[in-house]
């Protein structure tokens, strides 16, 4: 009897899941896999199940004999355990990331002789209809609310990209790359002040009005499914602070992080080249408690952002705020600096980790870019931010576009570094 592995990352069986067991069952005995959740988020969208409940599902299709889980975007570990003979996929898997996956598991099992099997991707109104389902689901405030904790448990760190409309947010949602074997994608969305206030050709310094700030969430909410988190800056007076708080829990967004500045708040990056004001540290924890005490699940995470790095206030005073803000009720802290070495955020992170543990640590590495994500989480990072990067790109080559057509009185100079007019029209879904 031949043995025949197909790995599933779905939580809904229909008619495409059903017929390629069927096509595996000609060939033998059916194993699946299903992958990981921790696999699953970098690989696919997030689960709307749990990975018990999906192992379950899959053990109650008929024609499956066994069900493994499968830890691992590529196949080596489960090809090396299970040896089967075909790997069925659908045939979608010939294009895109990927196809890496599968030229690679094609090339393990040239070795013993085994075979891939692409199966024609079934594609029809009900099997559409039941992937926007899903995609809906993940949208809704309830479920999209809770997912940051949720990702906070699932995965070393929690990758966070910046959005200000509808577009970026649909790439921060769509991007999947593959690189050397493992496929990857952000997790969430960081609503940034600069950002959103650049959008709209304003400074960051408060002016954009949280009527606004809200507008662009909705904008981002609704055409993408992944968690928010909101740049509040100093949240304004402890009696306004309340009512954002919520407004963006009843939005369904996961977190606001404010900063502990007062008066005319500037830009952090700046440092202390613009006169800045940090705020007293029980009037900080005043406002962090009266937030905490207005929200009204258990989802929304407010994190306290701690400028003393920026403002050159030293790392006894970061320290002495951060325990204080944890104290005040804080779901997490973001340490701030603007140094372009990543020591003294290392310095913090490891003595705050020394003395606690769980409290999610954010750091937003602008600055400090030469540290991976991978190194930060070593030194007990959960959440890396990428603020502005999005826009930074964006405004550059729109600029140099708008040089070059003033250059040469025409557009053809630029076209060829243009998305092509079939791209864009077809680039957002329609329903
Ligand atoms: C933002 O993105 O608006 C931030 C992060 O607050 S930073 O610009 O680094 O201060
Ligand atoms: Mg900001």
């Amino acid at each position: 009897m031949k043995t025949v592995y197909t790995c599933f990352c779905t939580d809904v069986i229909h008619e495409g899941h059903l017929n390629i067991i069927r096509e595996a069952q000609k060939r033998g005995r059916v194993i699946v896999g299903a992958l990981s959740d921790r696999v699953l988020i970098r690989y696919n969208k997030f689960p709307t199940v749990s990975q018990e409940e999906r192992v379950r599902l899959y053990r109650g299709i008929e024609g499956v004999e066994e069900v493994v889980i499968q830890d691992e975007a590529m196949y080596d570990d489960v090809i090396t355990l299970i040896r089967p003979d075909y790997v069925v996929h659908g045939d979608n898997w010939k294009s895109g990331p990927e196809a890496a996956i599968r030229e690679h598991v094609e090339s393990l099992l040239k070795e013993y002789g085994g075979e891939v099997v692409d199966v024609p991707y079934t594609y029809n109104e009900k099997v559409r209809k039941i992937d926007m389902q899903l995609r809906e689901k993940l949208a809704m405030p309830e479920y999209r609310r809770k997912r940051l904790r949720q990702l906070i448990g699932m995965t070393p760190v929690v990758k966070v990209m910046e959005a200000h409309s509808g577009l970026t947010g649909l790439i921060v949602e769509k991007t999947v790359v593959e690189h050397e074997g493992r496929l990857d994608q952000f997790d969430a969305m960081w609503v940034s002040s600069l950002c959103d206030s650049t959008a709209k050709g304003k400074p960051d310094i408060e002016l954009v009005d949280m009527t606004s700030r809200f507008r662009t969430i909705d904008d981002i909410m609704e055409v993408t499914t992944k968690p928010i988190i909101f740049d509040g800056d100093t949240g304004g007076l402890a009696e306004h602070f309340v009512y954002t708080v919520r407004s963006l829990e009843r939005m369904g967004v996961s977190s606001i992080i404010i900063e502990d500045k007062k008066g005319l708040k500037r830009n952090s990056l700046f440092g202390t080249e613009v006169e800045q004001t940090q705020a007293g540290i029980e009037e900080f924890c005043e406002k962090i408690a009266a937030g905490k005490k207005a929200q009204l699940t258990d989802d929304f995470m407010i994190i306290a952002r701690i400028e003393s790095l920026i403002l050159e206030k030293g790392m006894e005073d970061a320290f002495e705020r951060a325990r204080a803000y944890v104290g005040a009720g804080a779901d997490g802290i973001m340490i701030h600096s603007r140094k372009k070495d990543p020591a003294e955020i290392l310095t913090f992170c490891d003595r705050f980790r020394a003395e606690d543990k769980k409290t999610p640590i954010v750091v937003v590495p602008t600055s400090f870019n030469v540290i991976t994500e991978e190194e930060l989480a070593a030194h007990g990072v959960n959440i890396v931010i990428y603020a502005n990067q999005l826009t930074r790109s964006a405004f550059l080559s729109m600029q140099q576009t708008a040089t070059d057509i003033l250059k040469y009185h025409r557009a053809k100079e630029v076209d060829e570094r243009l998305m092509s007019i079939k791209d864009i029209i077809t680039l957002i879904d329609e329903l």
